[in-house]
């Protein structure tokens, strides 16, 4: 029995005749606009991506086991990749950034290469391993920020310190989502296992790091001169911060780490930032259009992102995507290391953020 009303089977009839227009114009590669107008062009940032949360504490005995199934120098990087859970096997922890936890035990080392793709790398676990960027080396302590510039030759080891030897863990961060987009990865090996050291160890540091610039350089990159950020002068800042002003009621005392020559972001493609929460901190809900990778550097307590709740401890990780509301609660004294796509966002001037009172 048709109950269809002639109206109902006038409308019925234009959507076959459109789907048949659809089939036919298919096989000339054209699609219409109007079926997806919504989709492609929507009111407000609709994110495949989910809010998650890595614990370390269950995620180092995978990472540990790894040493015993593959060298670094066979894997190249032995890293295990945090894959936002809404976007497995695309390797990303956002549309645009990668993520994953690099481990190199002691005496290994992890070959010379160098790609297109910008690298950040944020210390977690253990000291005394080094990477070595574009001939100077760097020594590695929990909580270090470290450049691999785009196309700067990088090996890392691991010869450990005063006596001391350890498995060292650290956090990748890059923009590899980014370049698959815009098809411009190009990456190549070294001759050489470990590239030879051409400066010795601070020597950026000493050019650049102390608000001071040599007035004869030919610093000619996107990328900071500074390769190495050490934890113990970021969190001394931080430090002399909460003693001396009200945290902010949303970010608390939050810093953007910057390239000394432009007061911009220290790499092109990604912004890191370092903040802290004194204890008790109860933040504000806001939300930005760039997802947000957090590492636990101190402290306990609680992310609460688009409503669902994530209890941090140290050296966990967790992602906020675009556009999710996130209010911080901190139990204890609290520092967070975390890093966005935000530079490339203010380029295309697209940059939004919100705060709610
Ligand atoms: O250390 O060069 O996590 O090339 C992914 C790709 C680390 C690295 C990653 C890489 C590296």
């Amino acid at each position: 029995m048709n109950t269809a009303l002639p109206q109902d089977a006038g409308q019925a009839a234009a959507r076959a005749e459109r789907r048949a227009y659809y089939e036919r114009i298919r096989a000339l590669h054209l699609s219409p606009l109007w079926e997806s107008l919504h989709a492609l062009v929507p009111r407000e940032p609709q994110s495949p991506c989910v809010p998650a949360l890595w614990r370390y504490a269950d995620i180092r005995p995978f990472l540990m086991e790894s040493a015993t199934l593959i060298t670094a120098e066979e894997a190249v990087r032995r890293v295990l990749v945090l894959e936002n859970p809404a976007l497995h096997g695309r390797a990303s922890i956002t549309q645009s950034l990668y993520a994953g936890l690099q481990l190199i035990m002691p005496g290994e080392v992890a070959p010379a290469h160098r790609h297109t793709q910008s690298a950040l790398r944020f210390i977690v676990d253990g000291q005394g391993a080094y990477t070595t960027v574009g001939g100077e080396r760097t020594t590695m302590f929990p909580g270090d920020f470290i450049i691999t510039p785009s196309w700067a030759w990088h090996d890392h080891g691991n010869e450990g310190i005063a006596g001391t030897s350890e498995p060292v863990v650290w956090l990748d961060g890059l923009d590899i989502p980014m370049l698959r987009f815009f098809d411009a990865g190009f990456a190549e090996n070294d001759d050489v296992k470990v590239q030879r050291v051409a400066r010795p160890e601070g020597h950026s540091f000493a050019r650049f790091g102390h608000n001071m610039v040599p007035v004869r350089h030919d610093h000619a990159s996107a990328t900071s001169p500074i390769f190495s950020y050490p934890y113990a002068r970021s969190r001394e800042a931080l430090a002399q911060l909460a003693k001396q002003e009200a945290p902010d009621a949303w970010t608390g005392h939050k810093l953007r780490y910057v390239n000394p020559l432009t007061g911009g972001s220290p790499m092109p493609t990604i912004q890191p930032f370092l903040q802290l929460l004194p204890a008790g901190f109860s933040g504000g809900a806001h939300r930005s259009t760039d997802g947000t990778v957090y590492s636990v550097v101190e402290g306990r307590g609680q992310a609460e992102i688009a409503g669902q709740r994530f209890d941090f401890a140290p050296k966990d990780t967790f992602v906020v995507p675009s556009w999710a509301p996130l209010r911080l609660v901190a139990q204890d004294e609290v520092v967070l290391f975390s890093f966005s796509d935000r530079p490339v966002q203010q380029a295309m001037d697209v940059l939004r953020e919100h705060f709610e009172r």
